[in-house]
């Protein structure tokens, strides 16, 4: 959700905080395992399988592709929302056109620099609002909250919203990631409070 199309609700109301959500003002950190530390210069990011052409990009490489600032609220499914976070980045879906999705293509697993792996639709993924940000509220990307480079999912639980972002594999077919595979929900849309189980079979 765009700052312009919530531009109506106010910051109390119900119709913003999802249902079990409580407001911080904070910016709490969440980490499985320990903060991952990756040099720009070192830094790569990888497009692979169901693609036209693989793709290893420099951070330099994302700098060039056409950049976005949006403002979206941030939903952690054990509870948590933050309001109103400024993220800027590159649109995953330019990146996946660059690739070339082929025509079985339906998810991807987002991977990191560390352990963690998320899976998403490609619909969830070519949404206009989900990014590969490097900025927040300003300031480059700290590395407790994913810097370099994380992705940015605003419509769906944080836990999809995989810090030090490293590549995605397009799949045909979805597959669970790290949080999925322990139980939480493969979709994780906090308006259904999607927060464990899988579609059709919560
Ligand atoms: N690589 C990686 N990404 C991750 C996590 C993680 O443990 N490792 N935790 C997720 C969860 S559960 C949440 S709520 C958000 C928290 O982001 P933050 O620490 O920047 O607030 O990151 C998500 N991305
Ligand atoms: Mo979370």
């Amino acid at each position: 959700m765009t700052s312009s199309e919530k531009g109506a609700v106010g910051t109390n109301s119900p119709d913003r905080l999802p249902p079990g959500q409580t407001l911080t003002e904070k910016w709490p950190i969440l980490t499985y395992g320990k903060t991952q530390t990756i040099e720009k210069a070192d830094f790569r990011f990888q497009v692979v399988g169901m693609v036209e052409r693989e793709l290893t990009l420099t951070f330099d490489d994302l700098l060039a592709f056409p950049r976005t600032i949006l403002t979206a609220d941030f939903h952690c499914v054990t509870g948590w929302s933050r309001y109103d976070n400024a993220w800027e980045g590159v649109l995953v879906r330019d990146v996946l056109r660059e690739a070339g999705l082929t025509s079985d293509a339906t998810h991807a697993m987002a991977y990191t620099y560390g352990n963690y792996t998320t899976n998403l639709s490609l619909q969830t993924l070519l949404d206009d609002d989900v990014l590969l940000a490097f900025r927040h509220d300003g300031d480059d990307l700290d590395p407790d909250h994913g810097g370099p480079l994380r992705l940015v999912v605003p419509k769906i639980y944080a836990y999809k919203s995989a810090k030090w972002v490293r590549g995605f594999e397009v799949l045909a077919a979805d597959e669970p990631g790290f949080w999925e595979r322990g139980g939480y929900h493969w979709t994780g849309d906090p308006w259904q409070e999607q927060r464990f189980g899988r579609p059709f079979f919560p």
